[in-house]
């Protein structure tokens, strides 16, 4: 939250805002503004899982649009090319921005183009939660163990527009009615309450805390320091203000 207000307190530290997260103690590697950039960056994550002879699986998130741009194609293949242990996880839900699917991508299946790199690759119901937990632990586990690239499609929707800014006139009334009753954690809900693991009290104070945990934090964001304009420059190259002090900008 803090670094979705530009603090710095915030991942990191206030630059980054909601495009740029990272946080490297969570082995988050990080959100990236341009469309699919992140692809290659786990291509390079993998390579150096395997170079370091380690056991870690990169997990890789985009959406449908990223599977349209080059850098898509030449990370699948290098992954496959050089055995990398990379899980391509894409949420398809079914518009990049507003544009449907079908009229940006060749292949609407967007599991099938992982077919073109030889990889193992599957197409998931991504409304549906325990699922999307199964499949792809499993998937997760089987890359872990013989180090080949895989790929999921998990089919899902997007409930509101892409952004504040969409007015999101594109689909109609029936279609996001139909999914907002499939919404996933209100289905698992109910197959808490039906299996008699919860009720509705359990999410009603669940739901308490979470508001009050919520709450908290975003007054822990609201009041924590904006950076400072002397430190305009720091954090630009990686070794810049330890070992550079003569670069530390001059306030402006
Ligand atoms: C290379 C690049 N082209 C265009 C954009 C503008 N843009 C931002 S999000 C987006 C749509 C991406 O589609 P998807 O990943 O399916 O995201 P969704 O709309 O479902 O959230 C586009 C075209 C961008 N950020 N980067
Ligand atoms: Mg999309």
């Amino acid at each position: 939250m803090a670094e979705l207000f530009g603090k710095e307190t915030g991942t990191s530290h206030g630059r980054g805002g909601s495009m740029h997260m990272f946080d490297a103690n969570l082995r988050f590697m990080g959100g990236y503004g341009i469309v699919g950039g992140h692809l290659p960056l786990a291509v390079g994550g993998g390579w150096a899982v395997k170079y370091h002879k380690q056991k870690d699986v990169v997990f890789c998130m985009f959406g449908d649009g990223a599977t349209n741009i080059g850098a898509f194609h030449e990370s699948l293949n290098m992954a496959k090319v050089f055995h990398l242990p990379v899980v391509w996880f894409c949420i398809n839900n079914r518009y990049g921005m507003g544009t449907p699917v079908e009229a940006a991508s060749a292949v609407a299946d967007i599991y099938k183009k992982a077919c073109a790199y030889d990889m193992e690759s599957i197409q998931i119901d991504g409304m549906d939660l325990r699922e999307v937990m199964l499949r792809t632990s499993e998937i997760v586990e089987k890359t872990r163990h013989d180090s080949e690239p895989r790929f999921i499609e998990a089919l899902c929707y997007r409930f509101k527009g892409h952004s504040v800014v969409d007015p999101d006139k594109y689909r109609s009334a029936e279609d996001k009615e139909k999914f907002r009753k499939a919404d996933p954690i209100v289905a698992f809900e109910h197959e808490l309450e039906k299996s008699g693991l919860a009720d509705e009290e359990y999410f009603k104070n669940l739901r308490q805390e979470i508001d009050a945990e919520v709450r908290e934090i975003i007054q822990y964001a609201d009041e924590s320091p904006d950076p400072k304009v002397d430190d305009l420059y720091k954090y630009v190259y990686a070794d810049q203000w330890e070992n550079r002090p003569e670069l530390k900008s001059e306030p402006v």
